[in-house]
C-alpha cells in the first residue's frame, strides 16, 4: 500500500516537472543558437557557453521546508525549478545578453536581480533574470517560471568553488576558508576588471584565430549541434 502511494507521488512529481524539463531543453538550444548566429557572422558572441538543469525533487522539497512554501504555491514561489546559466567572457557582455533577452518575444522578463552591482555578502556575483516562458505540451500551453543566471567566467569559477565548499561546510565556514573565499572573490573581481581594459584586443585576437569562424568560411559543419561552442 505504502509502495503504491509513493509510486503515485513520484508520478505526480514527474508530471509536474515535465514542462520544466522541456523549458530547460528548449532554452538551452535557443541560447546556444544565439552564440551560433554570432559566430556565423564572425562577431564576438556575448554568450560563451550555456548550461541548464531542472531542480531535483529533494532540492525543491528542501526549499519548501526552509521557506514554508505550500505545495500549491511551488510553481510561483520557487522561481528556479528551471535554471539556465549563461557564461560570458567580459562583464560588459552581461548587458548585451540582457538586451538580447529583453527583445525576445518567446519569453517575458518578470524580475531582475543584479548581484553584480550589488554583490551578496557571501561575495557572490551574478545577474539573475526570472522569466515567464510558455511551453507547448500535448495538454496545451503552460507558462512556467525559469531563472537565468548571467555571469562571467571568473564569477562562475568563484561561485562553483563556493558552492562546493558550502556543500561541505553547510554554510559554517572555518575562519581560514571564509577569509580565502573573500580573497578569491576580490581576485575574481580584479580579473574581470583587468580583462575589461583589454577586451577589444582579446576580442580581435579571438576573431582572428577562431577555428570555428574559419570553418564557417569553408562551409563545413554549420548545422551540427555538437560543435556549437568552444572552450
Ligand atoms: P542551486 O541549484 O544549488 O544553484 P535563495 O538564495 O534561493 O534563497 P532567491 O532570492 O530565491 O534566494 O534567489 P537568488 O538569491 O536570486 O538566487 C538563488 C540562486 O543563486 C542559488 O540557487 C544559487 O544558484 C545562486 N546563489 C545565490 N547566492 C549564492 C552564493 O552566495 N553562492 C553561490 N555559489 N551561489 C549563490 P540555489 O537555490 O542555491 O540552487
Ligand atoms: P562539450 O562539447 O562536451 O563541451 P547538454 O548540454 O544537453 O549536451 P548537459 O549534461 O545537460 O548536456 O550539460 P549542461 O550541464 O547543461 O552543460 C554542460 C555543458 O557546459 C557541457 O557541454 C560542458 O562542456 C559545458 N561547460 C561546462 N563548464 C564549461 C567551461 O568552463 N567552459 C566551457 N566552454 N564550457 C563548459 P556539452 O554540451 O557536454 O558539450
Amino acid at each position: 500500500m505504502l509502495g503504491e502511494r509513493s509510486c503515485f507521488v513520484v508520478l505526480e512529481w514527474e508530471e509536474f516537472l515535465d514542462p520544466y524539463i522541456q523549458t530547460v531543453g528548449e532554452l538551452k538550444i535557443k541560447l546556444r543558437g544565439i552564440r551560433k548566429q554570432f559566430r556565423k557572422q564572425n562577431r564576438h558572441s556575448p554568450i560563451e557557453f550555456v548550461t541548464g538543469r531542472v531542480k531535483s525533487v529533494e532540492s525543491i522539497q528542501e526549499k519548501m521546508l526552509l521557506r514554508s512554501i505550500k505545495e500549491e504555491n511551488i510553481a510561483q514561489d520557487i522561481q528556479d525549478i528551471a535554471g539556465l546559466r549563461i557564461m560570458v567572457q567580459f562583464v560588459d557582455d552581461v548587458d548585451d545578453v540582457l538586451d538580447l533577452l529583453r527583445q525576445r518575444h518567446d519569453m517575458k522578463i518578470v524580475q531582475e536581480r543584479d548581484y553584480i552591482r550589488n554583490m551578496k555578502p557571501s561575495g557572490y556575483r551574478s545577474y539573475h533574470v526570472v522569466i515567464e516562458y510558455p511551453v507547448d505540451t500535448i495538454q496545451g500551453q503552460k507558462t512556467v517560471l525559469a531563472e537565468i543566471q548571467i555571469r562571467t567566467l571568473a564569477m562562475n569559477f568563484w561561485a562553483t568553488i563556493e558552492h562546493s565548499l558550502n556543500y561541505k561546510y553547510k554554510g559554517e565556514f572555518p575562519q581560514e576558508i571564509k577569509q580565502r573565499l573573500e580573497t578569491t572573490a576580490k581576485i575574481a573581481y580584479e580579473l574581470d576588471e583587468e580583462v575589461r581594459k583589454i577586451r577589444e584586443d582579446i576580442r580581435e585576437a579571438q576573431l582572428l584565430f577562431d577555428p570555428e569562424s574559419r570553418k564557417l568560411n569553408d562551409g563545413v559543419g554549420n548545422s551540427d549541434d555538437t560543435d556549437e561552442y568552444y572552450r
